[in-house]
């Protein structure tokens, strides 16, 4: 049998939900992440396989190149702190974003004269103005940048279905994640019909809170980013909710906000609150929201294969000499 070698790398980091991340080995052994909605895979598990592929392919400690590798493999599972995409499915209670083949979407602002308009995606806009259309990710997987870790949006998940939970003067809503340690909370988020503030309500195991409040613009607002406070998307077109009306505006915004976590506490869920909104407007909108964790400590697992890794470079080197 010849010395193993990577067969494939499936796909790294895929648009589709649930993000996954996999490299494929032979006799049987996958090195894969996935982020379930809102947890986050055993990373052991994940660390456990490499090592018995090395104990396995004993050649494969004449190949530098390869233990490096997989040595690389496990290091970036804890070398990098993870983003977490929170999956607020269970909480959201209307569409707010047209896209091709649904008519049914329920505004962002007031459902009257002067309003019932929401955003929608970018193959709509160019589908109904041409290379003019400025819509929203069809994915609605916005990528990492200086501000925001990648997110994705519930549209992009469900664009016929519920992907916004829009505040109409309604009470909070409470999210549980996966408990542990985050250092943030990145929420993407506007208001129709004016602005209002949006409360996040940190609750940690020890069963104290931390709270900050951001002030989530009118989508046709526009200020400075700052790292609490900035833009998903800008410079959008919108249209009516049944579709009938196109407003080429090149204005409408999807903004972010980050809240900072007690990353010494372990954090158990939080609270939206929203206030300052009504039953006509204004009104919140809050797209989907994403966590960083914060460092994450290597595991016994993973200092193993960096061990084996460093001690299979070693002997390659004694051979050669
Ligand atoms: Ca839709
Ligand atoms: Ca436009
Ligand atoms: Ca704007």
């Amino acid at each position: 049998m010849g010395p193993p070698t990577v067969l494939a790398v499936d796909s790294i980091y895929t648009s589709v939900h649930p993000a996954r991340m996999q490299l494929v080995f032979p006799h049987g052994f996958s090195y894969l992440r996935e982020w379930h909605g809102n947890c986050i895979c055993n990373h052991a598990v994940v660390y456990f396989r490499l090592f018995q592929y090395l104990v396995h392919n004993k050649e494969i400690l004449m190949k530098p190149i390869r233990v490096l590798l997989a040595a690389l493999c496990a290091f970036t599972s804890f070398a990098h702190a993870g983003v977490v995409q929170l999956d607020l499915a269970p909480l959201y209670n209307i569409d707010g974003v047209a896209n091709i083949g649904d008519a049914s979407q329920s505004p962002l602002d007031q459902p009257n004269a002067g309003g019932n308009f929401v955003f929608l995606t970018q193959s709509l806009a160019t589908s109904r103005v041409g290379a003019s259309g400025n819509g929203l990710l069809d994915s609605g997987l916005y990528g990492a940048d200086e501000f925001h870790p990648e997110m994705q949006l519930g549209y992009g998940l469900n664009p016929n279905g519920n992907n916004v939970l829009q505040f109409a003067g309604t009470g909070p809503a409470n999210f549980t994640l996966a408990a542990g340690f985050y250092k943030e909370i990145h929420v993407a988020a506007m208001t129709g019909g004016g602005s209002s503030f949006l409360t996040l309500r940190l609750n940690y195991a020890d069963g104290s809170a931390t709270t900050r409040t951001a002030f989530v613009n009118d989508w046709y607002n526009d200020f400075g980013s700052t790292p609490d406070d900035y833009y998903l998307a800008n410079g959008l077109d919108r249209i009516s909710a049944n579709l009938s009306v196109y407003e080429n505006a090149n204005d409408p915004a999807l903004f972010g906000h980050r809240f900072l976590v007690d990353g010494s506490r372990k954090l158990l869920s939080f609270d939206f609150v929203a206030n300052g909104t009504s039953q006509f407007e204004p009104r919140m909108n809050i797209f989907g929201a994403a966590a960083v964790t914060a460092a994450e400590v290597p595991e016994p697992g993973s200092v193993a294969l960096l061990l084996i890794g460093v001690l299979g470079m070693a002997g390659c080197r004694r051979k050669k000499a």
